[in-house]
């Protein structure tokens, strides 16, 4: 049988959005390697995706739709056809507008498929339906909003441009996880000799690689940045010019800097005074020193003021205006190149609908009488494990007069509690676009093989349970081919811009690189970098305590950070990954865990006023006092006493975009066994 290749994407939330190639035999996925041709994965691509087809072809795989037969959870189901499904889902959703309306109805997505067709197609249909709005900040809309309180729509750098900055602060990022290829980029011999420092809560598996790591109190980077900026304003290392040019409210905010001495930020972050002295001099001695953030300090509830100084900390310096000096980690593209209200279509909605923030579905499925949801639509999302307030969602999704549809790939700890399943297709069974988040890369993947069984994509999925309500629109008659077609012939003006060859690609299936920003043309009123905004409640930035340093009831800060072998609950079905990731661990301090009587690899419980959760303690005394940081979902099957991290997080909201406060909540530690 001959073998084909084609060009595809990484489906997956990760900032890369890789370039694959797929190779096809007898209809069947066989291999996934990077595409050498594409910027971002032409040196390869991580261990995750290296075996995709394992996963395609996994026995666990769900191949048909599933009738709940057992308890909620009890994870007991029989097979049914999709007419069966289509109509017993599509009867009970007619039943409960009926009787409660449509915000009776919430649906739940987030980021399992990060293409566009597929991700926010069920939009679409619940415009339609006039269902709850949820939205959808369980990742990084604190960071976008601190960036943009700032900024405005202007692109950061783009990871490529890295290669001319001369030092890299590597924040609050796990670049070994999650910007492996970048990473790889900085250990090039024109790049090694280049200082990199990372500023993290723990040693990070990116500590490997850098020269020097300094850990600091959870929640407290803002300190740091802003006894940074003090620093740089004593020592004359505030480029003027460039200030005034470019900026606004320098003037006043500089009054402000004289109380935030690295003494004080010793006291808050735990970095000793000099640490930070140093620090600030050596960035500010650099032309062109390149801060790259992860989301991990803006997941708190100053997460949003937290952002806002580190921009403001990139920018002083003047290192904007030199290439690769300047901020990488937040978007790099400033404008759209996909026409999202195409696929989303909020004119479909009659009337404005109650909103549910995402991180608080525990809440709204909490609650009772006229405002109960009585119908919930999960597709691309595992909330039972990867939203805040876990216990309090599991007791949602145990309600027996909730009406649960889970659309899923696998039989997650969410799908297990449904009273429908229906089976989902992967990104090589499914057309779609893809716009990286990292990087400026757009591309296109046509379906390449049919998905075993009667998996069905969401944009199918959703076509047929919208005739099954009745909803006549043309729009559900569609392909997701002629979707595509539709977003690539109602281009956005960027798109238009491009050249006819790219246009080609698009159509095709392929990548096409997109020009990089212009980083001193500030998306904001004014033109002008904003360091007071009058358009925020507090527009001077200033030091604000999350919620864990303002009520510290238990001792120790409780961190979730990324890891290296899955994807938030992504790959859980890999053996050779799971294995390799082994049991949940807890990092700690020596100190921390002396006190406590723990020692390394001893198991613990930790706990607060929501639950209890076991890891197994990890002792290093580089993890910063006070911290306690676990890496990586797991499934409750993978947990130790079937409880996982998130029974630890509450739901609450950071200052701005309404985001997760999932890294901001505190705990204590108990040994399970005597030393
Ligand atoms: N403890 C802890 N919690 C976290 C995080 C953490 O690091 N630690 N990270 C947070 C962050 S940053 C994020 S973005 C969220 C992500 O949380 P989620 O949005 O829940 O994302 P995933 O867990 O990756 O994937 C959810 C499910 O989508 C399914 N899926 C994939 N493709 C498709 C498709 O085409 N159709 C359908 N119907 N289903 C599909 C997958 O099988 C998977 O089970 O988790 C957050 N929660
Ligand atoms: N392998 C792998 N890749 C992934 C993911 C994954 O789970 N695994 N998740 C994907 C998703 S959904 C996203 S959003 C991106 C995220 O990717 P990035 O935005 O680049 O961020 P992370 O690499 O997750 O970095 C989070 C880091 O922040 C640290 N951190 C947490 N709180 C604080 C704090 O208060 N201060 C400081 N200084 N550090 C803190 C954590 O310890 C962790 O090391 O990665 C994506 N890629
Ligand atoms: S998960 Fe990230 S690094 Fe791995 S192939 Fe996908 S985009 Fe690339
Ligand atoms: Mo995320």
């Amino acid at each position: 049988m001959a073998t084909t290749i084609h060009k595809m994407s990484c489906p997956y939330d990760c900032p890369s959005t890789c370039g694959l190639e797929a190779e096809i035999e007898d209809g069947r996925l066989i291999k996934v390697k990077n595409d050498k041709t594409h910027p971002v994965s032409k040196n390869g691509i991580c261990r995750k995706m290296q075996h995709y087809e394992q996963d395609i072809y996994s026995a666990d795989r769900l191949r048909t739709p599933l009738r709940r037969v057992g308890r909620k959870g009890e994870a007991k189901f029989e097979p049914i056809s999709w007419d069966e499904a289509v109509r017993e889902i599509t009867d009970q959703f007619k039943a409960i507008i009926e009787k409660w309306g449509a915000e009776a109805i919430l649906p739940c997505v987030y980021s399992g498929v990060m293409s566009d067709i597929q991700r926010n197609c069920g939009d679409a249909f619940f415009n339609r339906m006039g269902a709850s709005e949820l939205v959808k900040t369980l990742c990084s809309s604190a960071k976008g909003a601190g960036y943009d309180a700032v900024v405005g729509k202007t692109g950061c750098l783009e990871p490529t441009e890295l290669n001319d900055s001369d030092l890299y602060l590597i924040w609050s990022c796990n670049m070994a996880a999650t910007r492996l290829q970048t990473l790889a980029d900085l250990q090039k011999p024109a790049n090694r000799h280049k200082k990199k420092i990372l500023i993290d809560v723990y040693p990070n598996p990116t500590a490997a690689y850098c020269d020097q790591v300094i850990t600091i109190k959870a929640g407290t980077d803002g300190a740091l940045a802003l006894s940074m900026m003090h620093v740089l304003k004593n020592e004359h290392l505030v480029d003027k010019s460039f200030v005034e040019k470019y900026t606004s409210g320098y003037p006043a905010f500089a009054e402000t800097l004289d109380v935030y001495t690295p003494e004080w930020a010793e006291s808050e972050t735990g970095i000793p005074a000099e640490v930070i002295r140093q620090l600030a001099r050596e960035f500010g001695q650099a032309k062109a020193p390149a801060i790259i953030l992860g989301s991990g300090n803006s997941r708190h509830g100053n997460g949003g003021m937290t952002v806002r100084l580190i921009t403001i900390l990139s920018a002083l310096t003047g290192a904007w205006q030199h290439p690769g000096g300047g901020l990488c980690g937040c978007t790099p593209i400033d404008t759209d190149y996909v026409n999202k209200s195409l696929i989303t279509r909020p004119d479909f909605r009659k009337k404005p609908a109650r909103k549910i923030n995402i991180n608080q579905i525990g809440q709204a499925l909490a609650m009772e009488g006229k405002e109960a949801v009585r119908g919930f639509y999960v597709y691309g999302c595992n909330p039972a494990n990867t939203v805040s307030d876990q216990q309090l969602i599991i007791r949602g999704l145990e309600r027996e007069d909730l009406f649960t549809v889970v659309h899923e790939r696998f039989m997650t700890d969410t799908a297990r509690y449904a009273d429908i399943v229906l089976p989902a297709t992967f990104s090589v069974e499914q057309t779609d676009i893809y716009r990286a988040y990292g990087y400026c890369t757009l591309s296109t993947g046509r379906k390449l093989v049919d998905a075993p069984g009667e998996c069905r994509s969401n944009w199918d999925t959703f076509c047929l349970l919208a005739k099954g309500m009745g909803y006549a629109d043309d729009y559900f008659d569609r392909s997701e081919n002629e979707m595509l077609d539709i977003l690539l012939s109602h281009p956005t003006r960027a798109i238009a811009e491009t050249s006819d060859e790219a246009k080609e690609t698009l159509r095709q299936g392929g990548s096409i690189a997109l020009p990089f920003s212009d980083h001193l043309a500030f998306g904001t009123e004014t033109g002008k970098m904003l360091i007071v905004n009058e358009k925020l409640a507090e527009p001077m930035p200033h030091y604000t305590a999350g919620y864990s340093g303002k009520c510290q009831d238990y001792p120790l800060h409780l961190v979730a950070a990324p890891s290296v072998w899955s994807l938030n609950s992504t790959f859980l079905d890999r053996e050779h990954l799971m294995a390799s990731r082994k049991e949940m661990t807890l990092w700690l301090n020596p100190e921390d865990a002396g006190t406590r009587q723990i020692t390394d690899g001893m198991p613990v419980m930790a706990f607060n006023e929501l639950g209890e959760v076991q890891f197994t303690a990890r002792v290093d005394d580089r993890v910063a006092a006070g911290n306690a940081v676990s890496e990586g979902i797991f499934a409750g099957h993978q947990t130790q006493n079937g409880s996982g991290f998130n029974t630890l997080t509450h739901g609450r909201l950071s200052d701005i975009g309404a985001a997760t406060t999932m890294n901001d909540n505190r705990v204590d530690v108990r040994p399970l066994q005597r030393v």
